[in-house]
């Protein structure tokens, strides 16, 4: 039995997984869990990337505990967000959070610079204002002085791995998500940056997933006698490029939801699809394992967790299970929204922003917890159904099934809305898609699996998926025609 270990930091909360490999099947056991929170100071919003590492360190402690040698491990996260690093490697400040307001303005101003269309064309990459791109902008204009300090960028699972491995480089996935790469040579989009004043020099050197970076170096963690040899990994480091590797589909066009603080929805193709269409529904083309992912943000599960603050804040009960109870005694299409409105990307009181949409859409604002939480669970089924309509029209395409995965693939309300909205069939699992993905391509990294159609396999041998028929298919398309008229009423009001 060969023991490796994932970790797998979402915005909600990071966990460390040990995998088990018999050689024929991956089973994963979560080891450590830890919540993810933001730190706000005055407006401003950071990553406490330093309490990250910790967690992760005892985990590995914990693992080597209870199964002593780990044969190698990786580290993947969410995109975008990044630590700059001085000459002497040392961390110049917290990195910021991607949901910090300052990026909003950044990208209004990068766009009036370089043109919408022509940032797109360059990069593939949806214009979204928490790229990196638009980040580092936003600080270059709040602060040159630490930017003028800096020797190095390193995206975050690069930047635990520098802390853990002593090894600098930018995982491809992820480094795709900074919109600071060249769609066509996938190479650091030099003429970009030197447009907008930003510093080149920053960026590291590329590295492919699937490539060993190093072996642990961390002194605490070397103390444990059992570590000097385990390889750390360029596992896939974006989290969604890892989760999309763990879909158990026996077809090779598949339509994927990764459903967690975000539903990332969408395909892989092999090579990004840059034209009007994708433009317009603002799709991007991220780096896959071998492919990329051509897809869409849906503002996802992040509306939920922001529900679930507001209530804790009224001191009332906000677990999962029990809201998803409630909604589901609640009476069907409450209201409707576009999850995507912007004015949700940002942390603000969301049931407040959702009663004021409905408001400016003519709707009456829902009346409890129960039918909020429908209402949020019916819109985003809806909105998978508008950008699988697109995907469609995009690739020419038609998708017989689509594969939810993530933690929010075990809400079946959910994903029984999914299916019921889209009118395919609804397969989920697993839950633990980017540490499963990251285990997987750690076994391409160091031998154990021979190529991409072989982790194929093993997927489908080690994931158990549950499926969803579609129901009240004449329902829901009537609740569609309704979706429609609203989001268009919704983008008009604002
Ligand atoms: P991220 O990686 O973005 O932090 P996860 O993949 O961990 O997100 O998914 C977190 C979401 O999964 C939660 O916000 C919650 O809505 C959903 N979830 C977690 N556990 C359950 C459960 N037992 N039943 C239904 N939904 C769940
Ligand atoms: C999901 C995710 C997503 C990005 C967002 C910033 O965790 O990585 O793919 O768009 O975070």
């Amino acid at each position: 039995m060969l023991n490796l270990l994932s970790v797998d930091l979402g915005a909600s909360s990071g966990r460390v997984m040990r995998a088990a490999f018999n050689g024929e099947a991956l089973s994963l056991q979560e080891v450590r869990r830890f919540r993810n929170h933001p730190v706000h100071i005055s407006n401003r919003m950071y990553t406490n990337v330093y309490g990250i590492f910790q967690e992760m360190k005892w985990g590995i402690a914990e693992v080597v505990k209870t199964h002593g040698h780990i044969e190698s491990m990786a580290i993947d996260s969410w995109a975008v967000d990044f630590g700059l690093l001085d000459a002497g490697g040392h961390l110049l400040d917290l990195p910021r959070h991607y949901r910090d307001p300052r990026n909003v303005n950044a990208m209004r101003e990068v766009v009036s610079h370089i043109g919408k269309s022509q940032l797109f064309q360059r990069t593939g990459i949806q214009l979204q204002p928490f790229n990196t791109l638009y980040q580092l902008y936003a600080m270059v204009q709040e602060n040159a002085n630490l930017v003028a300090a800096a020797n190095q960028l390193l995206l975050l699972p690069d930047l635990l791995n520098f802390f853990l491995a002593g090894e600098a480089a930018a995982e491809f996935t992820n480094a795709t998500t900074t919109q600071l790469l060249e769609a066509h040579t996938a190479n650091w989009d030099l003429d970009l940056a030197s447009q907008l004043q930003l510093p080149a020099r920053l960026l590291p050197d590329i590295a492919q997933p699937g490539n060993v970076l190093g072996v642990i170096r961390d002194h605490e963690l070397l103390q444990t006698g059992q570590l000097a040899t385990t390889r750390v990994v360029h596992t896939a480091s974006h989290d969604t490029a890892a989760a999309v590797v763990s879909v158990p589909a026996s077809e090779q066009n598949y339509v994927y939801i990764s459903s967690g603080t975000w539903s990332l929805m969408g395909t892989v193709v092999n090579e990004p699809v840059i034209g009007d269409l994708t433009d317009k529904f603002n799709f991007t083309n991220e780096g896959g394992l071998g492919n990329y992912r051509l897809l869409k943000n849906v503002m996802g599960l992040w509306l939920i967790q922001e529900v679930q603050r507001a209530l804790e804040a009224l001191g009332e009960a906000s677990d999962i299970l029990r809201l998803v109870h409630r909604a589901r005694m609640a009476a069907p299409f409450p209201y409707m929204f576009d999850p995507d409105d912007p004015r949700l990307l940002q942390v603000g009181n969301i049931p407040d922003t959702i009663r004021q949409i409905c408001v400016e859409t003519g709707q009456r604002p829902p009346a409890d917890s129960g039918s909020l939480v429908r209402g949020i669970f019916e819109s985003l089924a809806l909105k998978y159904r508008m950008v699988l309509d697109q995907l469609e029209l995009v690739t020419g395409q038609h998708y017989g099934a689509i594969h939810i995965v993530g933690g929010g693939s075990q809400n079946q309300l959910l994903s029984q809305f999914a299916a019921n909205a889209t009118d395919r069939m609804v397969i989920t699992g697993p839950v633990e898609a980017s540490a499963t993905g990251n285990a997987l391509v750690q076994l391409l990294a160091i031998g154990e699996v021979a190529g991409i159609e072989e982790l194929t396999q093993l997927v489908r041998q080690s994931v158990e998926p549950v499926s969803y028929l579609p129901r009240d298919t004449d329902v829901w398309a009537g609740g569609y025609d309704a979706f429609q008229r609203i989001v268009a009423k919704q983008a008009a009001a604002h």
